[in-house]
């Protein structure tokens, strides 16, 4: 059995302060109280969805859920109509754990709705005492793009969890005495397994900001916090606003650890944030997948440049393009990452054949990123294999998906999605497009709604570029790299 969250039925802990959200809090007390109330209500439910706003009532969905043993399916509350009919389809969820009063989409008019109550009535004394379960049992079903089609659901099971979450602790010498601030989404790995079950899982503290900015990092860190996560575009922000904000210099230099990860943060930014605060930010790399594979550890050298070596546990190889292990390792061998262990998934739902392809011989994931290994056994990722996945601020995004949507739009003809490299961003979607009548192109802004609504706001191009006709080859494939460089 996996129990995840032991402090929530440690008595001594029960007055000490789990969760916040934009001030709003729990003790553990009343986060066990609230969860067990979860918990009671949705009981032998084989799936359940969370609608994932950044609020207490996602963390106590979510915690109320997993200490019933009832895998959870995280939805991004900003998804589109057809990525939301998608996931509902594929995961077809019991029923919605929602805040109270919060307005559903249509897609979620036929899923029961069972309104999280963050104090529940005083009747309702359950204590939180986990139903035993394997730690193989599905914990959590993450969405994420693929280079074509529809996002895939990766079921991560109990044990990855523990595994991964027991790795960072050892790595970051991370602990209850820990007040973790951060204003991540919660319908990915990083914001909701790292940033909610992290501290709960060690007893510590977690301070979200609701939304991320600039102000309350520093007024979280000044107040307490230890520890900052962030995606590289939340640290660029911060390195940004650095000469102008002596007191965000002053929280950043008090910090215990900062973090950065879901993409490289640039060499400039950790040197701005280094000159400016005389803290070095640490990265950890992982995956949806994977969960976390490597992290810079918080009593080593510092790393700059890269992941940190593997989590304890944890099994990282490089392979050529054959498939055959590199054996010689320094800075002209690249491969790409390959890992095995207990912080795996264990495949995506309702999807065997893209199990069966995501892993080689012997148990080995296939990450799709391309790196080197220092002599001191630390990863620097150089790549990514696939020049159809984007990532921009911290999200993953499949150029495909967003070419099927704007195919949608009538007055496209043809589409190709490429990524840019953006300051802030990391990339930036770029679509190319041809016009149905090119002397009446939609605009730039229609086509960016239209990508919003039926997607999510993250995946709408940030610039649309016209062009009488795309690049193929004989086969009539897109040529991106013929595309016209910057316009
Ligand atoms: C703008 N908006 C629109 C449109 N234009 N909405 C609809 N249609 C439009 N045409 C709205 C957006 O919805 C948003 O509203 C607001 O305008 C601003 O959006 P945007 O410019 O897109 O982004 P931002 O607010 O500047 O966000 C930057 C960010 C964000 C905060 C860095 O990208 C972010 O939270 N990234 C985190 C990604 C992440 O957690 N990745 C982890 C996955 P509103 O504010 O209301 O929404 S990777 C992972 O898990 C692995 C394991 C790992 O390694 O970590
Ligand atoms: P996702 O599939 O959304 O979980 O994103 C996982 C991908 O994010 C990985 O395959 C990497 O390409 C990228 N990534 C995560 N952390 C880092 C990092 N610290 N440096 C570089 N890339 C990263």
């Amino acid at each position: 059995m996996t129990d995840l969250f032991p402090p929530l039925a440690d008595p001594d802990r029960a007055r000490r302060p789990a969760l916040s959200f934009g001030g709003q809090g729990l003790t553990y007390g009343e986060l066990a109280r609230a969860a067990a109330r979860v918990g009671e209500r949705i009981a032998g439910d084989e799936r359940i969805a969370v609608w994932a706003t950044p609020s207490l009532e996602t963390a106590v969905g979510v915690v109320g859920a997993l200490l019933a043993g009832v895998p959870v399916v995280p939805l991004n509350p900003s998804s589109g109509e057809k990525e939301l009919a998608h996931v509902l389809a594929d995961s077809a969820p019991r029923r919605v754990l929602v805040a109270p009063g919060v307005e559903l989409p249509a897609a979620l008019r036929d899923v029961p709705r069972c309104e999280v109550e963050v104090a529940p009535p005083a009747a309702a004394d359950a204590t939180a005492r986990p139903v035993p379960a394997d730690p193989e049992a599905p914990a959590l079903v993450i969405y994420t793009s693929g280079t074509t089609g529809a996002p895939k659901g990766a079921v991560l099971p109990r044990r990855a969890i523990a595994a991964t979450l027991d790795g960072l602790a050892d790595a970051w010498a991370w602990t209850a005495d820990d007040v973790l601030v951060h204003g991540l989404p919660l319908f990915h790995v990083h914001g909701l397994v790292l940033g909610v079950l992290g501290p709960l899982r060690l007893g510590g503290e977690l301070r979200h900001l609701g939304r991320f900015g600039v102000e309350g990092v520093a007024r979280e860190l000044t107040a307490g916090g230890t520890v900052l996560f962030g995606v590289p575009t939340m640290y660029h922000r911060l390195a940004q606003a650095l000469p102008d904000a002596p007191e965000l210099v002053r929280a950043l230099a008090g910090a215990r650890l900062l973090v950065s990860g879901s993409a490289a943060l640039p060499l400039r930014d950790h040197e701005r944030i280094a000159a400016a605060t005389g803290r070095r930010v640490v990265e950890r790399y992982g995956m949806t997948e994977t969960l976390i594979t490597t992290a810079v550890r918080a009593d080593g050298e510092p790393r700059t440049g890269t992941v940190g070596p593997p989590l304890a546990g944890v099994g990282v190889r490089l392979v050529d393009e054959s498939g055959a292990e590199l054996t010689a390792h320094g800075p002209e061998a690249v491969g790409e990452v390959q890992v095995r262990g207990a912080t795996l998934f264990s495949g995506y739902l309702n999807r065997p054949d893209a199990t069966a392809g995501a892993f080689a011989e012997g148990g080995w994931f296939r990450t799709g990123d391309m790196a080197v290994l220092d002599g001191d056994g630390c990863v620097r990722i150089v790549g990514r294999r696939a020049t159809d996945l984007i990532k921009s601020g911290g999200y993953k995004i499949g150029a495909g998906e967003i070419e099927n949507a704007l195919l949608e739009h009538p007055g496209v003809r043809e589409a190709a999605v490429t990524g840019e490299p953006d300051a802030d961003l990391g990339e930036r979607i770029v679509a190319w497009v041809v016009a149905v009548d090119p002397a009446a192109p939609p605009a730039e802004r229609e086509l960016a709604d239209h990508v919003s609504g039926w997607l999510a706001p993250h995946k709408r191009p940030r610039v649309v570029r016209y062009l009488p006709a795309l690049p193929r080859n004989d086969m009539g494939k897109v040529l991106k790299r013929a595309l016209p460089q910057g316009g």
